[in-house]
């Protein structure tokens, strides 16, 4: 169902329009209100006004995490603090957290968007959503949440962990929807296969699945395991949380991005030029309608193209191709860049083994070297040497067919490799 027809069928020549409208607004207003930007425009020698074009927006520079961090925690604000409704931050791996502030509108905003979001994953005020995605700092909780009650649909704020509560509810609840990471929807499903519980006992339908990157395979092993349609959604913090661009139920190739929000670009990530449509390479959004903190051509490390071709949905906003992974996630094994969806992808579609899997990367003198552990399932494992050694070759055959390097296996027992109840951590780099 297409939630708001006012603005997600618009014809391009009005998105644009709109975009160029609310690009205008928000330029005007950092310019005003946020020293950041006003060095940012001088040191480039420009002014709001030498902005005359949506294509102009290749003029200004471009903002990174960095900048966030620099300006930790509040220095990005455009408005003061008595207007931040809300805070959010994320972690990351280093340092200290990206913070992020709204404003009461950004918060009716997001919630529009997220309901927006649901309904073209196909849920509606009927659903009982049961939001597995983290309360708390992080944005998919409290993000998800927002959203399901925009939608007007009976929202569970469950957040993550506790697995056997979790089953216990989605069953006595009938929980249509679920909202939560990739990884632990199998994690999920794993859970419930334990328990004895057929999928088929429960309602569930639709999962709205995001946060890290997955693949296709993976998304063939969810929908087989729990039964259900498996949604790709996509955002981040810095831009807004969750809500950025979900596929369609209808077509289920490619996300949405909500064009009238936001303006997508992509980059080459090693001299920033700006690519035609169709190109992978760095996604890098700019915010036109965000209040609390505005965020400018802002690199966004994930690796997508832009896919303008319009969608059987009606929809009219471009799609984002499923994300590759992330710049840094990108692993460099002798030479060769390896994303690790590339490896997934692989490992979803061999039999025997289980889509639980990490990568162990080292460096042995100057080389480096990739270990790939995977779980076997129990019929491979009690099965005799010459099983496990045939699987072990095949995988390697078929990692060193698609990506040209050669790494070690390892194929280990059912259910060692930690399972997570957010973001799965995919890559062990020791080097
Ligand atoms: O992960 C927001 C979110 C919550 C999205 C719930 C979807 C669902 P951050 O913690 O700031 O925000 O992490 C953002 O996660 O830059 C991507 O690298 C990655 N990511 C998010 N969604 C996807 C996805 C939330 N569908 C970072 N596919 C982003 C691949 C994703 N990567």
């Amino acid at each position: 169902m297409i939630w708001n027809d006012d603005f997600e069928t618009l014809p391009r020549e009005a998105i644009e329009a709109l975009q160029f409208k609310r690009l205008k607004q928000t330029l005007e207003r950092v310019y005003a209100t946020v020293p950041f930007y006003q060095n940012m425009f001088k040191q480039a020698g420009l002014t709001p006004a030498d902005i005359r074009s949506l294509d102009d927006l290749r003029k200004i520079p471009f903002t990174y995490k960095q900048d966030m961090r620099d300006n930790y925690p509040y220095g990005l604000f455009a408005v003061p603090l008595d207007q931040i409704v809300r805070i959010h931050a994320s972690s990351g791996t280093t340092g200290k957290p990206t913070v992020v502030g709204y404003t009461k509108r950004d918060i009716d905003m997001w919630s529009e968007l997220m309901a927006r979001s649901f309904a073209a994953a196909g849920a509606t005020s009927t659903d009982v959503i049961h939001n597995s995605y983290g309360y708390g700092l992080f944005t998919g909780g409290l993000g998800a949440h927002y959203g399901a009650e925009r939608l007007g649909a009976s929202v569970i704020p469950m957040s993550g962990g506790n697995t056997k509560k979790q089953m216990l509810i989605m069953k006595d609840f009938g929980s249509t929807v679920i909202t939560c990471t990739p990884s632990y929807s199998l994690y999920l499903a794993e859970a419930l296969a334990e328990e004895g519980i057929d999928p088929s006992e429960l309602k569930l339908r639709v999962g709205i699945l995001g946060a890290e990157p997955w693949s296709e395979a993976m998304r063939a092993e969810i929908e087989a395991k729990l039964g259900i349609k498996a949604i790709d959604i996509y955002g981040l913090s810095e831009i807004l949380g969750p809500g950025v661009a979900i596929e369609c139920i209808e077509a289920q190739n490619g996300l949405h991005i909500w064009e009238d929000h936001f303006i997508p670009e992509i980059i080459d990530p090693a001299t920033g030029e700006v690519l035609p449509y169709g190109e992978k390479g760095e996604l890098v959004i700019t915010t036109i309608t965000k209040e609390g903190i505005p965020m400018i051509r802002y690199r966004t490390r994930d690796i997508t193209r832009i896919l303008p071709e319009p969608c059987i949905c009606g929809r009219t906003h471009v799609r984002l191709e499923r994300l590759s992974g992330r710049t840094d996630d990108m692993l460099i094994i002798r030479g060769v860049n390896v994303f690790p969806s590339q490896i997934e992808s692989v490992l979803c579609n061999i039999d025997g083994v289980e889509p639980h899997y990490q990568l162990i990367v080292d460096r042995d003198g100057n080389l480096d070297t990739l270990e790939v552990q995977v779980e076997v399932n129990e019929q491979v494992f009690s099965d005799e040497i010459k099983v496990m050694q045939a699987l072990n070759n095949e995988i390697r055959k078929q990692i060193k067919d698609l990506l040209g390097i050669t790494c070690k296996i390892r194929l280990v027992e059912p259910k060692t490799i930690t399972r997570s109840e957010g973001k799965a951590q995919r890559v062990i780099d020791r080097r």
